[in-house]
């Protein structure tokens, strides 16, 4: 071999003995084989020797190339193997370490409302719409047959958006199943949860509140079907299943007929009690949807017929859950909602 290739060989056998990284290694490699590589040069210097000479110098650079290609390959698997270690080590977790303390949060009874009203009816096949806070005129009160001299309507009782063209906040959510049937039309089944407004405050009273409205419009719908429906609902809602539900002739400007649903209950000085007990209470307002309103909304009054209702959730919580002060359901104590919220995981397995 000559002395050149000699010297080569070992310079670079000590070059890859010296890397130290994967980095430094590919490096050598292009140094050693790259298109102007040491070894590459010798290879192409074989073109200017004579033939006889050629095929020995071309066997003893090829010896060459292939020691130093299993010194690269080695070499390689050595420092990949430390470098994975090294990794390890460096990202070695401490399972002795304790957990960071869990603070679990609570459901505000009102969510917890909302979602147990609104799984009632799913299973009965009614779908969940929702539309904004923010309403018109139009949809809030004139598609729901609430003439303009309605004290309702009055800036009084609503809050009106100033400078907004007669944009108020919704005073119930009605105005979210009239947008449903500008969009879908009947047969269908839809309640309608969440926020509303009035300018009413007081000890029974919150300028925000919320509520769950049902619609129900199919052919040959009647007052039968109404009654139904809000009994299964009442005696699922409060787990009893004789529970006694009274309609009570009322009025809504977007119903007729219009009814109050009373549940039965037990009411001593201080406390009350759901179930037979010889007293009523007052939980809903329901009723056959008014011709005036299916008209409105393009709905051929003489195919479909429909009943309606609504619930205000703040009662219910209070019922269910016996809760004495409305306003605490908005204060945000945290040691109320420990005491009156809900666990979220005790939802999640529920679901
Ligand atoms: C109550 C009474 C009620 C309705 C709401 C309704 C909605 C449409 C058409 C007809 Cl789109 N009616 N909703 C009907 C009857 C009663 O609520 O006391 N709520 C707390």
């Amino acid at each position: 071999m000559s002395e050149e290739l000699e010297n080569l060989e070992k310079q670079i056998e000590e070059k890859i003995t010296n890397a130290t990284t994967l980095d430094e290694l590919n490096s050598i490699r292009v140094e050693v084989f790259g298109k102007k590589g040491l070894i590459t040069n010798h290879l192409k210097s074989l073109t200017e020797l004579p033939e006889n000479e050629r095929k020995e110098k071309g066997k003893k650079i090829n010896n060459v190339k292939n020691k130093i290609n299993t010194l690269l390959q080695q070499k390689n698997k050595n420092l990949s193997d430390s470098e994975i270690s090294q990794k390890l080590q460096k990202e070695q977790v401490d399972i002795t370490l304790s957990t960071r303390p869990f603070e679990e949060g609570k459901l505000n009874p009102i969510t917890q409302t909302i979602a147990e009203v609104s799984t009632i009816f799913q299973k009965m096949g009614f779908e969940t719409a929702l539309g904004p806070d923010i309403e018109d005129d139009y949809h809030n009160f004139t598609a729901l047959n609430i003439p303009p001299e309605h004290p309702a309507r009055q800036l009084h009782d609503t809050f009106y958006l100033k400078g907004k063209n007669n944009k108020l906040l919704r005073t119930h959510t009605s105005p979210v199943q009239i947008r449903t049937l500008e969009k879908k039309k009947p047969p269908l089944k839809i309640i309608a949860p969440g926020r509303t407004y009035r300018a009413d405050s007081d000890i029974t009273h919150t300028p925000m509140f919320h509520q769950v409205e049902g619609l129900c419009l199919d052919k040959d719908i009647n007052m039968s079907h109404l009654k139904g429906c809000i009994m299964d609902f009442c005696r699922e809602f409060f787990e009893i299943n004789d529970l006694p539900v009274r309609f009570r002739p009322s009025f809504f400007p977007f119903t007729e007929p219009s009814a109050e649903v009373d549940i039965g209950c037990f009411k001593d000085k201080k406390k009350i009690k759901i179930g037979s007990g010889g007293s009523w209470l007052e939980i809903m307002g329901c009723g056959m949807v008014h011709t005036k309103v299916l008209k409105y909304s393009k709905v051929d009054a003489s195919k479909y017929q429909g009943f309606a209702f609504g619930l205000g959730v703040e009662r219910l919580a209070m019922l269910k859950y016996g809760i004495s002060d409305l306003r605490s359901f908005f204060d945000s104590d945290i040691k109320w909602l420990n005491n009156f919220g809900f666990s979220i995981f005790e939802n999640i397995e529920k679901i």
